[in-house]
C-alpha cells in the first residue's frame, strides 16, 4: 500500500494542503478500512465483557500501532510538514469511563484481542460521559464532555432490541468500535445507545437535566449524580438496559453458532465487571425463561456462564438497591430476584449472606458471588483481604470460586505510545521481543551498571519533563520547572487515595521554606483528580488544593523551590503526558483500601520510583523490586483493619500530641488561606480531619513525611536513582495485561 496516495485519496486532496482535522478524520477513516479487513478473532466460545465503563483514551496512535503503521503515517506526514502529534490533538477522547476499572477494561481489550483471544466488550454509549471538570475560583465545576462527532469511530449497526422497562419500552441501538489487536486480529466494544436519547435536555453546557426523563436522558451521562432518588433510579435504569442488551446480544451469538441454551457456557463467558453488570443474572435467567427452560435449569446454565470480578473493598462502594427502586425499574426481574435469594435462604442460616436483606435492599456483590463460577479479586493482597475479611462468610461456603487476577496495563499505550524515547531506547538494548513479551524487559537488569544506559535514562526523564512542562503551559498557562523533582499524583479523588495527605505535606514543606529549610533540588507537586460532583468533601480537597497552588506559585520566597499544579480535566491524554515525566509516584492509599491500583505500574514502567503504602498492588511491586528500589512508609493493612475493627482510632489524638501535625493541620484555616479561599469549604475540610479522619491521613502523616524526604535525597545521587529507575522498568514485567488475560483465560474463561 502507498500509504501516501492512499491517505491523499481519502483526505480529498494532497496531505500538505490538508488541514489537520482533515488529517485526523482521512486516518480514521483508514484506519477503520483496514480493521474491516483483518480477521475478526473466531472461536466457538466468546467471552464477553460487560463493563459499565470503558475508559479507551484517544484511539488514532494506537490503532495506528496496533496496525504496525504508526512510524509509516508519522514519515509521511512529516514528509509533508505535518505533525502526528498535531493530529492527535484533534481527536477527542471518548468519555466513556471514570478510573480504574474503567481504564483496567479497556487494557484488557487490547490484550485480548493482541492475544488473539474471541472476545468482546459490552457498554453503553454515553453521550457527555462523566463530565468535564474545569476550575472556576478555585472550585471543581462540572460540564458536559461532548465527544461524539460526525465521524468518529463509533460505527452504527443494524442491531436494535425492544427493552421493557417498568412502565415503557425503549428501542436500543448497537454502535460498535473496532477493538485492533497489536499485530494482530480484531474484536469489537459494542457500546449500546437508546434511539430516543435528547442531547438538547441538557442546559447550557452543564450536567443539568432532567433526571425522570428515561427515554431521553438514559445514555447521556456515565455515572449520573445519585444524591436524590431519581439519580438512583436513573442509574438502575442505566444498569438495566446495558445487561438487557447484552444478554440479548449474546443469546442471539451463541443461538447463531449453534447453542441450544442448554450448552451456552459452553458458548460463552460473562465477566461481570464489579457489581454494574449484575442484573445480566436475572436477566439471562428471564429471558432462558421465556425461551422453555425451566428455573432449576436457567440458573444453572446461568451460574456456570457468569463470573465476577470484585474492584472494591469498600463495603459503601458495594451496590445495594433498595428493592423499591427495582419494583419501578425492572419489575420483570422481580420474581427471579425472589427466588435466587430463596435459594440461598434453604441452604444457609447466616442473614449476611441473604441477597435481600432485613431493609429490604437487594445486594449486588452476593448475588454475582452465589450465582457466578467465579469470583476475583485484582491483586493478591486484595483477594486475600477479600477472602479473609469482606467476604470471608462467602468463601467459607465457595472457597473454590475465590481467585486472584492481579491487574496489568497495555504496555502498547503506557510504554510504546506514551513514551516512545523509553520504547526507542529498550529496543536498541534488548531488541523488540518485549514487546510481545513483556518479561524480556528482564534482560534490561544487564544495563544496571551501566552509566552511559543510565545517562540515557535520565536524559529521557528530563525530554519528557519538558514536554510536559510545555504542555501544561499550553493547557493551562502554568509555568513548571524542569529542573525539579516531578512528584505525581494523578487518580480519581478520593479520601482513601489519601490527596488530603499528600496536600498536608506540601503545607508541611510550604512552612519549611518559609522557616529557612531549602531543598536541595526543587520540587513539583502535580495533583490529577475528578471528584463525584456530590462527594463534598472530596471537592473540599480539591479546593484546598487548588488554593495551595496559588498561594504557593505566587510567593516568591517559596516558588523557586517547590511548585504546586493540579491539572484541569485530569483523563487519559493528561495521563499519557504526566506518567513519562514523573519522578516520584504517588500511591498512598489507606492500607487495605486500594484494591489495586493501576496508575501505579503505569509509573513503574516509564522509570518513576513509587512512594507508597503496602496497599493493592504495591505490594507485588515492592516484592518484585526490592527494599531499595521503592519508598515504603506507613502501617500495614493488618494494622488499619484492627483499629477499624476496634474503632480506636482517634485523629484528634494525634493532632493533640503532635506539634508539627497540629501545625500543619491549622494551616488548613489559617490567614493564608482563608484569605483567598472558600472558608466554610476549608472549615469543612479541617473539621473532617480533626474530628473523623475515616482514612486515617493523620495515622501515616509523620511517616509519610519522613520516607518522601528520604526519597527526595536519594534523588540527588542521580546515577544511583537512575539505577532505581532501570530495575522498575526491567520488573514492570509481570504487570503487562497480556499476563493478566492469559491467566484469566487459563484459569476463568478456557477459550
Ligand atoms: O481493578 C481496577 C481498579 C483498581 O485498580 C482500583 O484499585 C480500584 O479502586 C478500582 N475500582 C473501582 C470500583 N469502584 N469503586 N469504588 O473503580 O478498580
Amino acid at each position: 500500500m502507498n500509504l501516501s496516495n492512499v491517505l491523499e485519496t481519502k483526505c480529498g486532496k494532497d496531505i500538505a494542503s490538508c488541514t489537520n482535522e482533515e488529517i485526523y478524520f482521512g486516518l480514521l477513516s483508514l484506519v477503520d478500512e483496514l480493521a474491516n479487513q483483518k480477521q475478526s478473532n473466531k472461536g466457538k466460545k466468546k467471552v464477553y465483557y460487560i463493563s459499565a465503563e470503558f475508559l479507551i483514551g484517544k484511539l488514532l496512535s494506537n490503532n495506528l500501532i496496533n496496525l504496525g503503521i504508526y512510524e509509516e503515517v508519522k514519515s509521511v506526514l512529516e514528509e509533508n510538514g505535518k505533525n502526528l502529534s498535531d493530529v492527535e490533538e484533534v481527536e477527542p477522547e471518548p468519555s466513556l469511563g471514570n478510573g480504574g476499572l474503567g481504564r483496567l477494561a479497556a487494557c484488557f481489550l487490547d490484550s485480548i484481542a493482541t492475544l488473539g483471544l474471541n472476545g468482546d466488550g459490552i457498554g453503553l454509549n454515553y453521550h457527555f460521559g462523566l463530565f468535564k471538570q474545569v476550575f472556576k475560583d478555585k472550585l471543581q465545576l462540572e460540564q458536559k464532555n461532548e465527544w461524539i462527532e460526525k465521524n468518529s469511530w463509533l460505527n452504527k449497526t443494524d442491531v436494535t432490541y425492544d427493552i421493557e422497562c417498568g412502565g415503557f419500552k425503549l428501542k436500543s441501538r448497537l454502535y460498535d468500535i473496532n477493538v485492533i489487536g497489536y499485530n494482530n486480529r480484531v474484536n469489537k466494544l459494542h457500546l449500546f445507545d437508546v434511539e430516543t436519547i435528547d442531547e438538547s435536555i441538557v442546559k447550557d453546557g452543564s450536567i443539568n437535566f432532567d433526571k425522570e426523563d428515561i427515554p431521553k436522558n438514559l445514555t447521556l451521562f456515565l455515572y449520573p449524580d445519585d444524591s436524590d432518588e431519581d439519580g438512583r433510579l436513573l442509574r438502575v435504569y442505566q444498569q438495566y438496559f446495558m445487561v438487557s442488551n447484552a444478554a440479548r446480544l449474546i443469546l442471539d451469538e451463541c443461538e447463531a453458532k449453534g447453542s441450544n441454551l442448554y450448552d451456552l457456557y459452553d458458548y460463552a463467558v460473562i465477566q461481570i465487571n464489579d457489581t454494574h453488570p449484575t442484573m445480566v443474572i436475572p436477566e439471562l435467567i428471564r429471558l432462558l425463561n421465556e425461551r422453555g427452560i425451566s428455573m432449576d435449569d436457567a440458573i444453572e446454565i446461568v451460574s456456570k456462564t457468569c463470573a465476577y470480578t470484585n474492584h472494591t473493598i469498600l463495603a459503601e462502594a458495594l451496590e445495594k438497591w433498595p428493592m423499591s427502586y427495582l419494583e419501578k425499574a425492572v419489575p420483570n426481574l422481580i420474581d427471579i430476584i425472589r427466588e435466587l435469594d430463596k435459594r440461598v435462604r434453604e441452604k444457609y442460616e447466616d442473614k449476611d449472606l441473604y441477597i435481600i436483606d432485613e431493609d429490604n435492599r437487594v445486594h449486588m456483590a452476593r448475588i454475582d458471588i452465589h450465582y457466578c463460577f467465579s469470583v476475583n479479586g485484582v491483586a493478591s493482597l486484595h483477594t486475600e483481604i477479600l477472602e479473609k475479611n469482606e467476604l470471608n462468610n462467602f468463601y467459607e461456603i465457595y472457597p473454590e470460586k475465590f481467585n486472584n487476577k492481579t491487574n496489568g496495563i497495555t504496555f502498547r499505550r503506557w510504554l510504546m505510545h506514551c513514551n516512545h524515547e523509553l520504547t526507542n531506547l529498550i529496543e536498541d538494548l534488548i531488541g523488540d521481543g518485549f514487546k510481545t513479551d513483556a518479561n524480556e524487559l528482564e534482560k534490561l537488569g544487564e544495563y544496571v551498571d551501566n552509566k552511559d544506559v543510565l545517562q540515557k535514562l535520565l536524559n529521557i526523564k528530563f525530554d519528557n519533563k519538558v514536554e510536559l512542562k510545555n504542555y501544561i503551559k499550553q493547557h493551562q498557562g502554568i509555568e513548571i520547572n524542569e529542573n525539579s523533582i516531578f512528584d505525581i499524583q494523578i487518580k480519581r479523588l478520593h479520601e482513601y487515595k489519601r490527596q488530603q495527605m499528600n496536600a498536608l505535606y506540601v503545607i508541611y514543606k510550604y512552612l519549611e521554606i518559609k522557616n529557612g529549610n531549602i531543598p536541595s533540588t526543587p520540587i513539583t507537586v502535580i495533583f490529577g483528580a475528578k471528584a463525584a460532583p456530590a462527594y463534598t468533601i472530596a471537592k473540599d480537597i480539591i479546593h484546598l488544593i487548588l488554593c495551595l497552588q496559588e498561594l504557593i506559585n505566587n510567593d516568591e520566597e517559596v516558588n523557586k523551590y517547590l511548585n504546586v499544579v493540579m491539572v484541569e480535566n485530569y483523563n487519559v491524554t493528561y495521563a499519557e503526558k504526566l506518567i513519562p515525566a514523573c519522578d516520584i509516584s504517588e500511591q498512598i492509599s489507606l492500607a487495605s483500601k486500594e484494591a489495586s491500583g493501576t496508575g501505579n505500574m503505569k509509573f513503574m514502567l516509564n522509570g518513576a520510583l513509587t512512594l507508597g503504602t503496602e496497599d493493592g498492588a504495591n505490594v507485588e511491586i515492592h516484592e518484585l523490586v526490592g527494599d531499595d528500589n521503592i519508598f515504603i512508609f506507613g502501617k500495614d493493612s493488618e494494622t488499619v483493619i484492627k483499629h477499624y475493627e476496634n474503632g480506636d482510632y482517634e485523629s484528634i489524638d494525634i493532632y493533640a500530641r503532635n506539634p508539627k501535625i497540629k501545625d500543619v493541620v491549622d494551616f488548613i484555616i489559617g490567614k493564608e488561606l482563608m484569605s483567598i479561599g472558600n472558608a466554610e469549604s476549608l472549615i469543612r475540610l479541617f473539621k473532617e480531619i480533626v474530628k473523623k479522619d475515616w482514612f486515617m491521613a493523620l495515622l501515616d502523616l509523620e511517616d509519610y513525611i519522613k520516607t518522601k524526604e528520604l526519597a527526595f535525597k536519594e534523588y540527588e545521587d542521580r546515577e544511583n536513582w537512575a539505577k532505581k529507575m532501570l530495575i522498575n522498568i526491567s520488573k514492570a514485567g509481570y504487570f503487562s495485561s497480556d499476563r493478566t488475560i492469559n491467566d484469566y483465560n487459563n484459569d476463568i474463561w478456557k477459550l
